[in-house]
């Protein structure tokens, strides 16, 4: 199978192109008209692994032991055909009513885009559903945008636990029924697959569309 769930790109063309710490500088130079997927989560759930991952790369984006420091929404353009964009974390405690002032201006700047744009909502699989996590997956479905939820950090719990905290999510009130949930691990690339697939289905739908 094709790594990249049936979508021809060049993984060395793959660049930074934009990284905005204020709404003004959204959409910046981006073309509104390419598909966008955008990863949505708490800080330290695994975003920046994530992209890292789906682009084979080890420290294109750059992953943090110290959750929460940028406030940032920084976007890769991948080979000219999507953008992968690294929105900044919710959720961290130690964060300053300023700062989360910041961070929802500039969040919603982006939810405010012209263009197609997917979400891949990541939650942890070990620690569940928090509170944040929940309004972000009802503003995602309230709004009618398109979302996959991602479990990140399989490979923190066993097969037991794995099967029983899945359920608990896909059960959860807050998460649509059709909603897909994909267990993923940045660390052995289990579920990457599955996530280039569904990345790969609404490029194309969005890209002959035009
Ligand atoms: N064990 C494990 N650790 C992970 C995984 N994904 C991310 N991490 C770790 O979790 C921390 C936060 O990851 P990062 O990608 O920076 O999260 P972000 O704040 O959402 O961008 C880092 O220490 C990562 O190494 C994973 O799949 N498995
Ligand atoms: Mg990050």
């Amino acid at each position: 199978m094709n790594e990249n769930g049936g979508l021809k790109l060049n993984l060395n063309k793959v660049n930074l192109v934009l990284t905005a710490g204020l709404p003004s500088q959204l959409p910046g130079i981006l073309r509104t008209n390419m598909p966008r997927i955008a990863m949505c989560g708490r800080s330290n759930v695994g975003k920046s692994s994530l992209i890292n991952k789906l682009l084979s790369r080890k420290s294109l984006a750059r992953v943090s032991a110290e959750p929460g420091k940028t406030i940032t929404v920084n976007c890769y353009d991948v080979d000219g055909k999507m953008y992968l964009v690294d929105l900044p974390g919710y959720g961290y405690a130690k964060r300053s009513f300023d700062e989360r002032n910041k961070w929802k201006k500039l969040v919603d700047k982006y939810f405010s885009l012209d263009g197609p744009g997917l979400y891949l909502q990541l939650v942890d699989l070990k620690v569940g559903l928090t509170k944040d996590d929940k309004d972000m997956i009802s503003f995602l479905d309230g709004s009618g945008l398109p979302f996959a939820i991602v479990a990140t950090k399989s490979d923190k719990v066993n097969a037991t636990e794995r099967e029983k905290n899945l359920k608990a999510l896909e059960n959860d009130e807050t998460v649509p029924e059709d909603a897909e949930i994909i267990p993923f691990s940045a660390k052995t690339g289990a579920g990457a697959g599955e996530i280039w697939r569904i990345i790969s289905e609404f490029v194309e739908f969005n890209t002959n569309a035009n």
